[in-house]
C-alpha cells in the first residue's frame, strides 16, 4: 500500500486535558506524520455536517454538542496505508473494549468522550481533509 492520508480529530477531551502532545506521541510513534494540524473551535454547523451519518442514531445530539464543546485539534496524518493504522493505533470505540497500547485505552474517558477520530475509509479520508483543510496547506 503506498503512502496514504487520513484525517484526525484531538476531541475536546484532549484539549481540555492538555494531553494533545501525549496524544501525538504515540500518533510518531506509530511511524504516522502530523503533515497538517489547527486548532480550532468546531461550529454546531461542522459538527452536524461532519458527523451526517450518525443523525438518526440516538447519541447524535450529545455528540454535537460534546464536539463543539470546547476546542479540538484537526490534523490530516500521512504514511504507510495510514487509514487502517490510525484506526489500528486509536483502538476500539469504546475504551473498555480498547487493546492495550492504543490511545483510547490509555486516554479515552467514555464511549462517547474517546479522545481521537479517524478515517474509516481512504474515500472518508478525503471528505473529512477537504472540510477542515486547503489544498494549499498541505501540498506535498
Ligand atoms: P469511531 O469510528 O471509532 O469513531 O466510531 P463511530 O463512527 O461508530 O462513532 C463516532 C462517534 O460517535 C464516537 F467517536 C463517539 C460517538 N458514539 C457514541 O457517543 N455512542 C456510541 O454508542 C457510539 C458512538
Amino acid at each position: 500500500m503506498a503512502n496514504e492520508r487520513t484525517f484526525s480529530i484531538l476531541k475536546p477531551d484532549a484539549t481540555r486535558r492538555n494531553i494533545t502532545g501525549a496524544v501525538n506521541a504515540v500518533i510518531e510513534a506509530a511511524g504516522l506524520r502530523i503533515v497538517g494540524q489547527r486548532r480550532i473551535r468546531m461550529t454546531r454547523e461542522q459538527a452536524e455536517k461532519f458527523y451526517e451519518v450518525h443523525k438518526e442514531r440516538p447519541f447524535f445530539g450529545e455528540l454535537v454538542e460534546f464536539m463543539t464543546s470546547g476546542p479540538v485539534v484537526v490534523q490530516v496524518l500521512e504514511g504507510e496505508n495510514a487509514v487502517a493504522k490510525y484506526r489500528e493505533v486509536m483502538g476500539a470505540t469504546n475504551p473498555a473494549q480498547a487493546a492495550d497500547g492504543t490511545i483510547r485505552k490509555q486516554f479515552a474517558e467514555s464511549v462517547g468522550e474517546n479522545t481521537v477520530h479517524g478515517s474509516d475509509s481512504a474515500d472518508n479520508a478525503r471528505l473529512e481533509i477537504a472540510q477542515f483543510f486547503k489544498d494549499a496547506d498541505i501540498a506535498a
